[in-house]
């Protein structure tokens, strides 16, 4: 009988290790505007083949991801229909069972907010029989949400358009208040660029959502100037870090639209793993079959609480030592806590802000030993 019972409990452990092993994962899509772009009248989209590999990419492997979200800039004429008919057959490849959200980008309306276009291929209507469409702001889908839970995680992704008007920030303020518990991303097409400088839409954006505690993540794409990378005018990658009530909030910019062909398709991965502590970015082209490396493609942040450099839960001299091993320049990495671009004075005091419960449990560790020696020594003086 006992076999039996000890047999039932080690299948049942076994089930819940296999659910914590699967992390969630969200696929960002940066401007696809390229794979599209119909230079001659005569010409049906110029690479639908390589926009083809990373929606099939996604299908593939829509096991293992919670999400997808398109940074904008679908299509690069928005006045040719040839390029929405390309784009809205690409994004057909990925069964609508996978939850995903679509940023309209500059590149996708008439300025400044005719969306006829995206609406006629990206309607409310194609997406609002699936569990996780949340719905949109006004009549059209240009402002949109989506809310989804994962591997036990709940989520809500808010997408904003271009150049939206004053009361579609309200709206999404209103999404992320109602979805408190959910952990809020949201995508928005301009936001930052390469050097880390506001947009004026990002800077709108952050004025009217900087409070929202549950907004953690913000993609965007757009920037393609890359100062101060390699490659001005090909591609650019950023990351911001802000903190909100003492949590971190990341800006995440990712764009490749001018590597030959069309963009090549070079998408970001998000892993959120050690129970939602950590966020795990790579970039991959499904076209090249290739994996971006260096800090600014392939990196960890920190999600949880300021100073846990290992994201193990609590900060700790681990922490502290991993920190002042790593001192100096330091790009997207973990133990730069403040997220400026290095490991110094400023992460250290950080850290310390947060390391005081284990200085606290040190020092009456230091008083307990000390009390020990000097009640032995009293013991063996009055022998
Ligand atoms: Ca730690
Ligand atoms: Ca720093």
């Amino acid at each position: 009988m006992s076999k039996i019972i000890v047999f039932i409990l080690a299948g049942h452990f076994s089930s819940l290790m296999a659910i914590a092993l699967q992390d969630p994962a969200i696929v960002v899509v940066p401007d696809t505007q390229l794979s599209y772009y119909t230079r001659y009248s005569d010409e049906i989209c110029q690479f639908p083949e390589v926009a083809d590999s990373e929606f099939q990419w996604i299908e593939d492997n829509r096991a293992s991801l919670s999400a997808w979200l398109h940074l904008g800039d679908i299509v690069h004429l928005n006045d040719r229909l040839e390029e929405w008919e390309c784009a809205s057959d690409s994004v057909s490849l990925v069964s609508p069972s996978l939850p995903c959200a679509l940023a309209v980008g500059n590149h996708d309306l008439v300025h400044p907010r005719d969306t006829t276009n995206f609406n006629a291929y990206f309607p409310s209507a194609r997406f609002e029989s699936q569990p996780w469409y949340g719905g949109h702001f006004g009549s059209l889908n240009d402002n949109h949400f989506i809310a989804f839970t994962d591997q036990g995680q709940d989520f809500v992704v808010v997408a904003l358009a271009w150049n939206p008007v004053d009361e579609a920030y309200d709206w999404a303020k209103s999404i992320f208040e109602s979805y408190q518990d959910h952990f809020g991303i949201l995508v928005q097409h301009a936001y930052i660029r390469s050097d880390k400088s506001w947009y004026p839409q990002g800077l709108k954006t952050h004025s009217h959502l900087q409070d929202v505690s549950n907004l953690r993540l913000i993609f965007c794409g757009h920037d393609i100037e890359g100062y101060p990378g390699p490659n001005p005018g090909v591609l650019a990658e950023s990351v911001v870090t802000e903190f909100i009530e003492g949590k971190p909030r990341y800006i995440i910019l990712s764009n490749y639209q001018n590597i030959w062909p069309g963009g090549a398709v070079w998408l970001r991965i998000n892993r959120f793993t050690n129970n939602m502590r950590r966020l795990e970015v790579s970039t991959y082209s499904p076209w090249l079959d290739e994996s971006r490396t260096g800090s600014d493609s392939d990196f960890s942040l920190n999600l949880g609480v300021r100073g846990d450099v290992n994201t193990d839960g609590s900060v700790n001299i681990h922490d502290l030592l991993s920190l002042l091993t790593t001192w100096g320049d330091c790009v997207n990495c973990l133990q730069d806590v403040n997220g400026d671009g290095a490991v110094g004075v400023l992460d250290l005091l950080a850290l310390l802000g947060n390391i005081r419960r284990f200085l606290r449990g040190f020092a009456c560790l230091l008083i307990f030993e000390s009390n020990r020696s000097m009640v032995a020594a009293l013991i063996t003086n009055s022998r």
